[in-house]
């Protein structure tokens, strides 16, 4: 019998190059490192005996690992146990559970709850315990009919309640309700469809974000598409093995995110993450390429908008991927092990200061001989530009072509709908569905001819929640797992934000899109600051009518003003706070704003206007 081996990448399945690194790492013999953990001496694996890869730890600097053991409960669970083998964990515990040697309860839990995190498992063990949400990666947000139906059949058996996909505010796709015991199946799909679940969460990084009209605008600067697919590579596929998951990347301080922008509306949000590529062309030569902004974030403890690092880098792969490496290492190497809230690569850049910065990355570039230099960052482009709609009807630059934007109220999708939008990209789009970070779909190169009956379909008829001309405010809504699924909620999301959408466009009438983001908690999964409105969860205390007394009730803080694309800006104080999350309360408040703030005006006004 042969063993199917969980890391192996098929060649033929590879979409992308392979990248030779001048640091790949040689394994060396299986060797011990002992380093002193402040719980006693830990001893760890050079090389791990189950994939006889370098453990990820291997890679960092003595100096490193001292902090990193004197550092949080997670670098200990780091330390202690490779998260690069974490699929090997998988396979292991779905075998004994399955052949009823151990439930998922006996799991070690810095397994069940820390390290599958690895492999882009995550217990949800508040809500609905012993099952996981997993999460892939979709470099660039791009997916096919093909997956789209292979995530309704994993998710199918756990019900219409748990078992439904989300498309995330990262391009990506996250499949819910999924037990330990069908986790391998699942993986074995995904890697048969070129996708993985590897390195999606906890200390990795996270999901490529592109520009989802790659290849098909003629307001295009740069196609995102290979820039992502090899920056997925860079921090995916082992180079010395040519297995998923590189262990260079397997023991990072924090999370890392990485957005690839490819033209002037900015798609891709690179203002709010670690690396963001902004496609400027050279001033003198014209060659076209990337400003490069740093340290963008959100969290509870700070939210922070990029800040420019005075690079400009040409737009070819062997550019892009070194300088993201270079900076993916002084980040593994120096920054903060201790405090988790201070581990994010901003905090990095202001201890070094942005021009001292800049030089070490020179530096870094320049030891890995590769040709690679980089400039000062050139001027943006100052005509005026107006950012576009990604719903709807629009012309692609192929001639006879158009793109169809699809709304996914808060990006959930149920089996029937993933079936129904596998069903329409076969028939209308060649099989090709795109993500957007506003967890909507867009059907690229459809055929103009055909536009009208991909409109008449019953899957986007009246009725379906799977709209293409929305309302200016239901089609704009953007919502994070809030408390249905994610342990860290103070309130729930998605099921308000869409009801509560509907009831504002009943309500009044708005002349353009109007962004309201709902996240569950401070970390801001749903980015409230960068919306027009943002909603985030938060205490409140309401007349209770019986008693006569103030009671806390679950409620929300109110941001207002964030912009996104060339001239974006973060909002970062509350408009208001302790609003009630139930209807009475927060629906005037809401309309309240849209008048004030937006020039909504009540619909019924409107009609005898008009
Ligand atoms: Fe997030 C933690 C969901 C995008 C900032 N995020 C979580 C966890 C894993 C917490 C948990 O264990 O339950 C949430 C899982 C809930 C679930 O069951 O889905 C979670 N984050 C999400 C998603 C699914 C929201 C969504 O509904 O779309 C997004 C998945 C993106 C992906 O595909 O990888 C998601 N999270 C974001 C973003 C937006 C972005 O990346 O543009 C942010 C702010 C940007 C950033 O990271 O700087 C974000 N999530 C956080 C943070 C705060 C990070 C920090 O530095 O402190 C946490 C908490 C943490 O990491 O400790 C967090
Ligand atoms: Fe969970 Fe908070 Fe992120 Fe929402 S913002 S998914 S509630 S961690």
């Amino acid at each position: 019998m042969t063993m199917f081996n969980p890391l192996a990448v098929s060649k033929f399945l590879l979409l992308s190059t392979i990248f030779a690194t001048n640091n790949a790492f040689v394994p060396s013999p299986a060797g011990k490192v002992t380093t002193q953990l402040h719980s006693g001496t830990l001893t760890f694996d050079k090389v791990d005996a189950r994939t006889g890869k370098p453990t990820g730890t291997s890679f960092l600097p003595d100096e490193a690992v001292t902090r990193a053991s004197a550092g949080s409960p997670i670098e200990k669970a780091k330390l202690e146990k490779d998260g690069t083998s974490a699929f090997v964990d998988v396979y292991e515990y779905a075998r004994k559970i399955r052949e009823g040697e151990m439930t998922w309860e006996e799991v070690e839990k810095a397994d069940l709850n820390t390290r599958l995190k690895f492999v882009g498992m995550l217990h949800r063990d508040k809500r609905t315990p012993g099952q996981f949400m997993m999460r892939l990666k979709v470099p660039n947000g791009i997916v096919n009919s093909d997956q789209m139906r292979f995530y309704a059949s994993c998710v199918e058996k756990y019900g219409e309640e748990k078992g439904v996909v989300d498309i995330t505010t990262r391009q990506n796709i996250q499949l819910r309700g999924v037990k330990i015991e069908d986790a391998p199946d699942i993986i074995d799909g995904l890697h048969a469809r070129n996708q993985t679940s590897f390195q999606s969460a906890l200390d990795s990084v996270r999901n490529m974000v592109g520009n989802p009209l790659a290849g098909i605008d003629d307001q295009e600067l740069v196609d995102t598409r290979e820039f992502c697919n090899a920056l997925n590579d860079l921090v995916s596929l082992d180079p010395v093995t040519q297995t998923r998951g590189n262990p260079m990347w397997g023991n990072l301080p924090r999370k890392f995110n990485i957005a690839v922008s490819g033209s002037r509306d900015d798609f891709a949000h690179t203002h709010i993450n670690d690396i963001g590529l902004v496609p400027v062309a050279h001033a003198t030569t014209g060659e076209m390429g990337f400003n490069v902004v740093l340290g963008g974030y959100m969290s509870i403890k700070r939210v922070a908008e990029s800040i420019p690092a005075n690079i400009w880098i040409p737009a070819d792969r062997e550019s892009v991927v070194t300088l993201s490496e270079a900076i993916l290492r002084i980040f593994r190497d120096e920054s903060e092990r201790k405090d988790r809230q201070k581990a994010r690569l901003m905090w990095l850049v202001e201890k070094y200061g942005v021009a001292e910065f800049k030089e070490a990355v020179i530096k870094e570039i320049t030891s890995y001989n590769r040709g690679v230099t980089v400039q000062d960052a050139q001027p943006a482009a100052t005509e005026p530009f107006e950012r576009r709609e990604l719903l709807g009807v629009h012309k692609q630059k192929q001639e006879g072509k158009s793109r169809v934007g699809v709304l996914v109220p808060t990006g959930r999708l149920s089996v029937k709908e993933c079936r129904q939008m596998a069903d329409l990209a076969d028939a209308y789009s060649e099989g090709e569905i795109r993500l957007t970070v506003e967890q909507n779909i867009i059907l690229p190169n459809v055929d103009d001819g055909k536009v009208d009956a991909l409109l008449k379909e019953d899957a986007l008829g009246k009725g379906s929640r799977l709209q293409v001309n929305p309302g200016f405010i239901e089609g704009n809504v953007v919502s994070c797992t809030g408390a249905q699924f994610c342990g860290l909620a103070l309130i729930e999301t998605k099921s308000h934000a869409e009801s509560i959408a509907k009831k504002l466009e009943e309500l009044v009438t708005v002349d353009k899109p109007i962004r309201i983001h709902w996240t569950g908690c401070p970390n801001s999964c749903g980015q409230v600051q960068v919306a027009d409105i943002g909603i985030m969860g938060g205490p409140a205390r309401k007349l209770d009518p019986e008693t006569g007394k103030m009671m806390a009730v679950p409620g929300c803080k109110i941001f207002v003003g964030g912009r996104i694309g060339e001239d974006a800006h973060l909002s970062l104080d509350p408009f208001k706070e302790g609003v009630p999350l139930d209807e009475e309360s927060l629906i005037p408040e809401l309309v309240s704003i849209l008048k004030s703030e937006f020039g909504a005006v009540d619909k019924k006004r409107r009609k005898r206007d008009v």
